[in-house]
């Protein structure tokens, strides 16, 4: 009898750990609902997360959210009635997701806020993989204020209503300029982080602001906002970056990077696209039960013109 149960508990262990062997090793199914494909960087983030569930054998079902919430949502319903693995959602803006979020947990499928924030319980989710958008309004302003001894009229450009990007990097932008008295933003529009978007924004101030002859700076949300609203400059015969207005902006696009070879554009706040590693990790790490930080911090690190001619090089050469 002894014997029998001894081997009963042989046989017992051998499935769990060949169980354990084969969930270990199984094929991951990840949905990953994309906000969209609105900018440079945002295709640039696209590519990278497909590139690494290739190399990394995930089966990645993939969303493009069309800039629209309601596609999104439509898509984590999808994935939910897949049963995929985990989820992985760039959400457009902070508010609305709440329900589906507690779908995906009912199902018993973690999610993975991947780039930009929902203001959504924070159990609803397993962690948030960006930078820090307060952080990234804070240095492009603390660079601003450094590079014109805090005396800057300021025009903005702003990303999408209620994304976690645009508000974050305004608030972090205008609690460093709220030190300096002689820095103001005297005109901010919503550009809705498209070129077309940005170059509209810049030729409405070139004719409210009288060609802006008083404006010391251009504060885009991001690149692609700053390169449609450099755009309007030259056909409006303004000069900006090395000879003019200066300009500011987060993303490092590889048009950007060309822009400050060019004397266009001043500076740049870079926003590292390949989060697929870090996500990815995480994932297996939810999946197999162990603990996740709530929240992975990607660095930003700045760029500027004297290094801009070879980094444009290897973008370019890359893309
Ligand atoms: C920020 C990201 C922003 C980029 C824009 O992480 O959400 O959205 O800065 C993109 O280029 O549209």
């Amino acid at each position: 009898m002894r014997f029998l149960r001894a081997s009963l508990m042989v046989v017992l262990l051998l499935v769990l750990s060949l169980t354990a062997v084969h969930a270990q090793d199984k094929k991951l199914t990840v949905g990953f609902a994309q906000t969209g494909s609105e900018s440079g960087w945002r295709t640039a983030f696209t590519n990278a997360m497909k590139a690494e569930a290739e190399k990394e054998g995930i089966d990645l079902k993939f969303s493009d959210g069309q800039q629209k919430q309601e596609v999104q949502i439509a898509a984590l319903r999808s994935f939910i009635a897949q049963q995929v693995d985990a989820i992985l959602l760039a959400p457009i803006v902070e508010t609305g997701w709440d329900a589906v979020l507690k779908e995906a947990q009912d199902a018993n499928i973690p999610v993975i806020l991947v780039d930009r924030g929902v203001s959504a319980d924070p159990s609803l989710y397993v962690t948030r993989v960006a930078a820090d958008f307060n952080h990234e309004g804070r240095l492009a302003a603390a660079w601003l204020a450094q590079a014109t001894l805090g005396e800057c009229n300021i025009v903005e450009i702003q990303g999408t209503v209620g994304s976690s990007a645009a508000l974050d990097r305004m608030k972090g932008f205008g609690e460093v300029i709220a030190l300096f008295p002689g820095m103001k933003i005297v005109a901010t529009q919503v550009g809705d982080f498209t070129r077309d978007g940005g170059k509209k924004v810049m030729e409405g101030y070139i004719k409210s602001l009288d060609g802006l002859k008083d404006v010391c700076a251009i504060w885009a949300h991001n690149d692609d906002m700053l390169l449609g609203a450099i755009q309007a400059l030259k056909e409006a015969g303004i000069k900006s970056g090395k000879d003019g207005i200066k300009t500011i902006s987060v993303d490092g696009v590889c048009d950007m990077f060309k822009a400050m070879a060019d004397g266009d554009a001043s500076a740049n706040v870079t926003l590292l696209p390949d989060l697929g590693p870090i996500a990815y990790q995480a994932v297996r790490d939810t999946l197999a039960g162990k603990p996740v930080e709530k929240r992975i911090v990607m660095p930003s690190p700045m760029n500027f013109p004297d290094t801009a001619a070879e980094q444009y090089a290897k973008c370019s050469a890359a893309s």
